[in-house]
């Protein structure tokens, strides 16, 4: 096979990753086949919109056409197959990789002669050679023959107006040399940034491990010096922008009320697992982990405390959350530190009211006047824009007794100068 528009794009996936991806190798002229077995998403896809808010998409999605389906079978006529399923974890942080192992399935039993299939769901190192490559080979497949088999980390940055799947550099590996010569030239086809072909598919795997744990282990030493500066009366933010004021080697991470997402919180996990069954303990990411876990209830006894120094109990007081998305300006539920908060507020009896301007169906106000008026003391736990709005002014005018800032996004000074109780995440 050659790489060219006449190739037959199929993506497994229509999410925050796959959708994307289809609109943009649309938009730069191949044929697009995105496939999901969530057809109401189908249906709204095949309208030209986005099942969810993303402007970037949104955009690009009424300019190109994606030919959705719920069936497999359209694989047929695909010369590269992409699969873009989630890659979660369980309620006991283990590895759930059933929608990589069903999609890989569904590719395999549908499989063009020498079609290229790329993974970009995150992994970890092992799962291309121990689950997907024997998947295909069960199916009568000769890899290097009969089917290219490639892995290259999605990279998609929900919310971010600079960067999206078409200027994204890309990392690709691959088990034969032919197929990350093919992955290669796809990417370099549709992506106006860089791409990397690594030496081997474990380390294109290891690459986006690396990459989100990082970003983790780093999240937790500002937490866990948020927990420490807190007593020692220092503004953690000041500090990390006076360590920003470094040219050089240093990369600022801010503290918060917790991590959640689809990619941060999980990755470290799919590594901890795969090096624990190779007898290696990750006890520092275990750690990091184990310290951005204890976030949403270092924050909901922070909430309790100050509601106690206004000599009142969380029991029967009126808190409202701002903000329920792990994540600003996205309206993305999963592993968010809010419902960890409201569920550890609720235990103590707590009456909780939120509002989340990009989810708005799951809140239980409608406006930010709404749950002020509602409300006697205020969480925040999610930097949306538009909770600049929450001025020291507008609580004080609600009678807002206690301000706990879970992002730190809130004007410290003057709502302390308003009179009202104020904490931040490490100020
Ligand atoms: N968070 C902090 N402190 C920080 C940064 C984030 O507490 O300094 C929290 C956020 O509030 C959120 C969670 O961590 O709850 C994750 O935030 P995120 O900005 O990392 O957002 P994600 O989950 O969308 O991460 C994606 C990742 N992209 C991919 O996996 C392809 C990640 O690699 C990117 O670094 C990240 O976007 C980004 O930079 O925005």
């Amino acid at each position: 096979m050659k790489i060219s528009k006449k190739c037959k794009i199929g993506i497994i996936g229509m999410g925050y990753v796959g959708l994307p991806l289809a609109a943009v190798a649309a938009k730069k002229g191949y044929e697009v086949y995105g496939i999901d077995t969530d057809k109401e998403k189908l249906k709204i896809i095949a309208q030209g919109k986005s099942p969810f808010k993303e402007d970037f998409l949104e955009k690009l999605l009424l300019k190109v056409k994606i030919n959705v389906s719920a069936d497999p079978k359209i694989l047929k006529k695909c010369d590269i197959c992409i699969i873009c399923v989630p890659t979660p974890v369980d309620e006991k942080y283990y590895p759930v990789l059933d929608p990589v192992i069903s999609a890989s399935k569904a590719v395999a039993q549908n499989l063009k002669k020498g079609a290229l299939v790329i993974l970009e769901s995150t992994v970890n190192p092992g799962v291309c050679e121990d689950i997907v490559r024997p998947i295909f080979v069960a199916a009568g497949h000769r890899p290097g023959r009969d089917v290219f088999i490639a892995h290259c980390p999605e990279r998609v940055n929900p919310g971010d107006p600079k960067w999206n799947v078409g200027n994204i550099p890309r990392v690709v590996g691959a088990f034969e040399e032919a197929g990350l010569k093919l992955a290669k030239e796809f990417y370099e086809s549709i992506v106006d940034a860089p791409i990397m072909a690594i030496d081997s598919i474990r380390e294109a795997e290891a690459v986006k491990i690396l990459e989100n744990s990082f970003r983790d282990i780093n999240i937790a030493f500002v937490n866990e010096l948020a927990k420490s500066f807190g007593r020692l009366n220092i503004d953690i933010v000041n500090v990390i922008k006076g360590a920003s004021t470094k040219p050089f080697s240093f990369m600022p991470h801010w503290p918060s009320c917790g991590v959640g997402g689809h990619c941060i919180p999980v990755d470290p996990y799919y590594l901890i697992e795969k090096a624990k069954s190779n007898g290696f303990d990750h006890s520092f990411l275990r750690t990091a982990r184990a310290i951005n876990n204890s976030m949403p209830e270092y924050t909901a006894e922070m909430m309790q405390d100050l509601l106690n120094d206004v000599k009142k109990s969380v029991k029967g007081a009126k808190i409202g959350i701002l903000g329920l998305s792990y994540k600003a300006n996205v309206g993305d539920l999963r592993e968010s530190p809010s419902y960890k908060i409201i569920k550890l507020l609720e235990k103590i009896g707590a009456v909780i009211h939120t509002y989340d301007p990009f989810v708005l169906d799951k809140s239980t106000a409608k406006s930010l006047a709404e749950i002020l008026k509602k409300s006697e003391a205020i969480l925040l736990a999610t930097n949306h824009r538009e909770f600049k709005k929450v001025t020291a002014e507008k609580l004080k005018q609600n009678k807002i007794l206690v301000v706990v800032d879970g992002k730190n996004f809130l004007d410290k000074e003057a709502i302390k100068k308003a009179g009202i109780l104020y904490r931040g995440i490490g100020r």
